[in-house]
């Protein structure tokens, strides 16, 4: 799930906001701030920005290899370079994403295979069926659920850990809540991975929705129909986002959108046991010709899981992260577009029951000296955009979150329908996100007018779509990782992405 702006363009009282819920109400009125209008100006006069028509970013191309086009050259080959020699499991992360999702849904590899991102005891004694239907509980024995992708943390500073006997005995103070994050990870993963095998164009986006909802509570060993509990369950919505949508969409019952052949959908989905939250998202598409603006995404996010680390910059992940995401184009019709990050959406680092906890990755740079610490767990998600690089939001709502800081006051309730959602809430979804269709099926039918008292009290936020320009296209790649003392875990790698 997407945190919506970026600490560059968000005042510390809207970042306060963020820091309680994922508050878009918060970054589409700070998006829309004189200041930040008059900074993106002040920066599109100086051509800083990417222009909007291709034929200028051509030409601001060509000016920058005449200029200094030759360190720009040398510093994309070295980045590049570098990813190749890099971790064995980021290069083939990319190497089989990129190919899979231009060819559409891939199929997974046979049962048994190890991963190569496991590198802990865990031993599958069952398989999964499809649809998904076997509790990942059910499939390891001793109920040891696969490791994450191990990798160093981020900065030269930090080479000490990885041998450090110290760090790695601290490790151990986490064991139990990653124990849940893993069988959460690995939940996400066989959903995610019968799913694109499923997935073809012609789908409503309620099947869609739904085919992850279904998949991921069997995963976890509950029943589709039994109602939402606390302990183990749905991180946040579905979302299911279309082309210049970035984020934020799943729908609402009665919509009757049908994915097609020449959408782009952000697939972002969540997976929670105890409160602890895996947030990864991919993006579906069946025509070759995103590839290069996928690609782009997914090198950025592995750019960014890679230079992670304790005591690392979050602007400097971001200015990584927008590095790489700026040297892609994408040709779609005719024109030539630079791939731009949207600068207003970013990553987050992750609470307890709070999906959103406070700090945000940006991706792109900013003026935030905010450093990562030892215990976090994040996800990194990056979104790259052949439009402005910039979401307000638009359209009809389907997300809803409880507001986490309890501090915070609230009007009082008027209506009996009201207090009624607050429990009904309380008790399903506590401070998760949720959608509008789970009230439904849950029976608080009929919830619109208590949602309205509760949005309007304070209590309930509201994040509608996050669009991009209409006729452009987005896309999204998320992984959630934990900062161990001696090294950090990219839970939801996978084989896929
Ligand atoms: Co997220």
């Amino acid at each position: 799930m997407a945190a919506p702006a970026s600490p560059e363009a968000v005042p510390a009282a809207a970042l306060a906001a963020l820091s309680v819920a994922d508050a878009p109400a918060a970054a589409a009125a700070s998006a829309s701030t004189a200041g930040d209008k008059q900074q993106q100006e002040k920066k599109e006069q100086a051509g800083g920005d990417d222009a909007e028509d291709s034929g200028d970013d051509e030409g601001e191309e060509e000016g920058a290899a005449a200029a200094g086009g030759d360190a720009a050259a040398k510093k994309k080959k070295k980045k590049k370079k570098k990813k190749k020699t890099g971790a064995a499991g980021g290069a083939q992360a990319n190497a089989c994403g990129v190919a899979l999702f231009c060819q559409g849904p891939r199929v997974a590899p046979p049962a048994g295979t190890p991963s190569p991102y496991n590198a802990n005891k865990a031993v599958k004694h069952r398989q999964q069926l499809s649809p998904v239907s076997v509790a990942v509980a059910d499939m390891f024995k001793d109920k040891i659920f696969p490791e994450g992708q191990i990798l160093p943390h981020g900065g030269e500073f930090n080479t000490f850990r990885t041998g450090s006997e110290e760090k790695r005995a601290a490790d151990r103070l986490y064991d139990s809540m990653l124990t849940d994050l893993r069988e959460a990870a690995e939940v996400h993963r066989q959903v995610r991975s019968d799913f694109m095998r499923w997935v073809k164009p012609g789908k409503t986006m309620i099947e869609i929705s739904q085919y992850i909802e279904r998949g991921t509570r069997a995963g976890l060993g509950l029943k589709y129909e039994a109602p939402p509990v606390l302990e183990r369950g749905w991180g946040f919505p579905t979302g299911c986002s279309l082309n210049h949508v970035a984020a934020h969409y799943t729908p609402n019952y009665k919509d009757t959108t049908v994915l097609k052949e020449a959408d782009v959908c952000k697939i972002d989905f969540g997976v929670q046991i105890n409160g602890h939250i895996i947030d990864c998202a991919f993006t579906l598409a069946f025509d070759p010709r995103y590839d290069p603006l996928l690609q782009a995404v997914q090198e950025a996010t592995n750019t960014g899981l890679k230079a992670a680390g304790v005591d690392v910059r979050l602007s400097d992940i971001g200015g990584e992260i927008q590095e790489v995401m700026e040297s892609f184009e994408v040709e779609l019709n005719g024109v030539t577009h630079r791939v731009k990050p949207i600068r207003n959406l970013c990553g987050h680092n992750i609470g307890r029951y709070s999906i959103h906890a406070g700090k945000s990755v940006p991706i792109v740079r900013n003026q935030d000296h905010t450093k990562m610490e030892e215990g976090e767990l994040y996800a990194i998600e990056t979104f790259g955009s052949t439009g402005r690089g910039m979401v307000l939001e638009d359209g009809e709502c389907s997300h809803y979150m409880k507001v986490f800081d309890r501090a915070q006051e609230f009007r009082p309730l008027r209506t009996k329908g009201a207090k009624d959602l607050l429990r009904h809430i309380d008790t399903h979804h506590g401070t998760l996100a949720f959608a509008r269709r789970w009230l439904d099926d849950n029976g608080a039918t009929g919830h619109m007018a208590g949602l309205r008292e509760l949005t309007d009290a304070g209590i309930v936020s509201k994040h509608p779509p996050l669009v991009d320009i209409k006729g452009s296209y987005t896309a999204q790649f998320e992984h959630t990782f934990f900062l161990k003392p001696s090294s950090k875990e990219i839970l939801s790698r996978g084989d896929d992405y």
